[in-house]
C-alpha cells in the first residue's frame, strides 16, 4: 500500500473511532479527501443516528475550509451508502461534489447497499480501491457486521475475578475485587455497546444501576434485563437512569405488564419449550431492535445459560491479583469428562489496566 494511502485510511480510522459513543446503530465511519497531491482538504466521521454520515461530514469540512473537492480522493473506513435512509445516498453525494477516486475499507454489509454504492461510484466514472485497513474497520463495527450478517447482535461478556477464579463471596458480596481502573476502562466498555444485558438474580442480589457513569457519553446504553418471571421490584435502580429498559419474560402478566409500561420499560414475552426465556430468540429479537454490541454483566447463572448455548463471541475479562478462596465463580458450565473437550479460545488482546489485567478472548473455531 503506498503511504499516502495508508497514511490517509490511518486517520479516516481515527476518525471513525470517535464514533465509538455516539453512532449506534450506524456503523463507526472516518471520511479523509485529499487532493491530488495527498494534502488532505475535509475530514469526516459518522454523527448521531440519523444525522449525517462521514462522507457529508468531510465534504461540508472541506467546503468551509474553501477546498474544491473536484478531482480528489476520498478515503473511507466503509463502502459509501447508496440507499435512502434516514439521510441521502453518499455515493451520490461524493459524484455531485467530482470526487475522482474512492478508496473505502470494506463493503457496507447492509443489505440495502451491500456493494450497490461501488458500483453506482464507478457507473459514474468514479475510480474504486476496496480493501485497505479493512481489519481495523471491520473491528470498531463487530457489532454492525453481526447484526448484518448473523442477525444477531455480538455479545460481549465482562467478568471480574480474582486470579483463583472467584467473581463473589458465597454470600453474592463481590465490591470490590478489580480495583478503579479496571471498573472505569469496564465503563468505556458499556458505552460502546448499544446495550447492556444483566439478570433477574443480579438485580435482585445487588440493585446495580448498570449505566455509564464513570466518562462521558453522548448516549446511554440501553438496559436489557432477563428476568422469567417477571420478578423485578418497580423501584429497582435499573429504572433510575436516562435510557431506555427493555425486559424478557418467559410468561405474560398482564398487570406487571402495565406497570413496568408505565415505568417506561418495554417487555418481550419469549418461552422456550422449558418455559424459560429463549436465549437465541432474544438475541433475534434484540438485532430486530438494532442492537449491534450486547454487554453482559450478570451473575454465574445467566452467564453459564449463555455460554452453554454457545451465544458468547468474546470474553472481557479482569483479573485481580488476588486470592479469595471459596466463592462463586464467572459462571456455570456443564462438567466436562475430558479436558480435551474444553472450550478453546484465543488471548485477542491482552493488557495490564491499573493493578489488574484485562483480557479479551474469542472462541478459536467460530
Ligand atoms: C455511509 N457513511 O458514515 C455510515 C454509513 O439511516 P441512515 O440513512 O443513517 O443509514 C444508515 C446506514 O448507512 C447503516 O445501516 C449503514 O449501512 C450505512 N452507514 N454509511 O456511507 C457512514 N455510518
Ligand atoms: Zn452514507
Amino acid at each position: 500500500m503506498s503511504d499516502i494511502i495508508t497514511a490517509a485510511i490511518t486517520e479516516a480510522l481515527d476518525l471513525a473511532h470517535q464514533g465509538l459513543y455516539r453512532t449506534s446503530p450506524n456503523p463507526r465511519v472516518g471520511c479523509v479527501i485529499a487532493d491530488a497531491a495527498g494534502v488532505v482538504i475535509g475530514r469526516g466521521s459518522t454523527g448521531p443516528a440519523g444525522g449525517a454520515h462521514a462522507e457529508i461530514m468531510a465534504l461540508r469540512n472541506a467546503a468551509a475550509g474553501g477546498h474544491s473537492v473536484r478531482g480528489a480522493t476520498a478515503y473511507v473506513t466503509l463502502e459509501p451508502c447508496s440507499h435512502h435512509g434516514r439521510t441521502g445516498p453518499c455515493c451520490d453525494a461524493l459524484v455531485a461534489a467530482g470526487i475522482a477516486k474512492v478508496v473505502a475499507s470494506l463493503t457496507d454489509p447492509n443489505p440495502l447497499v451491500a456493494g450497490q454504492g461501488f458500483a453506482r461510484l464507478r457507473a459514474a466514472g468514479v475510480a474504486v480501491q476496496v480493501g485497505p485497513g479493512a481489519q481495523a474497520a471491520r473491528e470498531l463495527n463487530v457489532g454492525f457486521f453481526s447484526r448484518m450478517l448473523r442477525h444477531r447482535p455480538w455479545v460481549r461478556m465482562k467478568l471480574a475475578a480474582s486470579l483463583d477464579g472467584v467473581t463473589a463471596l458465597a454470600d453474592g458480596s463481590s465490591q470490590w475485587i478489580t480495583g478503579p481502573a479496571a471498573r472505569a476502562d469496564g465503563h468505556a466498555w458499556r458505552a460502546r455497546a448499544c446495550a447492556l444485558l444483566t439478570g433477574i438474580g443480579t438485580v435482585l442480589a445487588d440493585d446495580p444501576r448498570l449505566d455509564v457513569r464513570a466518562l462521558h457519553t453522548e448516549r446511554q446504553p440501553a438496559l436489557v434485563l432477563l428476568d422469567s418471571a417477571l420478578r423485578v421490584p418497580l423501584d429497582a435502580c435499573i429504572f433510575a437512569a436516562d435510557r431506555a429498559v427493555h425486559l424478557y419474560a418467559a410468561a405474560e402478566n398482564d398487570a406487571k405488564r402495565r406497570a413496568l409500561e408505565q415505568r417506561g420499560a418495554t417487555l418481550a414475552v419469549l418461552p422456550d419449550s422449558q418455559g424459560r426465556v429463549d436465549l437465541a430468540a432474544m438475541l433475534h429479537d434484540l438485532a430486530r431492535r438494532q442492537v449491534n454490541e450486547l454487554h453482559v454483566e450478570a451473575g454465574q447463572q445467566l452467564n453459564g445459560a449463555l455460554l452453554r448455548q454457545g451465544l458468547v463471541d468474546e470474553l472481557l475479562v479482569y483479573l485481580a491479583p488476588k486470592l479469595i478462596g471459596p466463592g462463586l465463580g464467572m459462571a456455570q458450565l456443564a462438567p466436562l469428562a475430558a479436558l480435551s473437550q474444553a472450550q478453546a479460545l484465543d488471548f485477542h488482546g491482552l493488557e495490564r489496566v491499573g493493578e489488574d489485567v484485562r483480557i479479551l478472548a474469542r472462541w478459536r473455531d467460530r
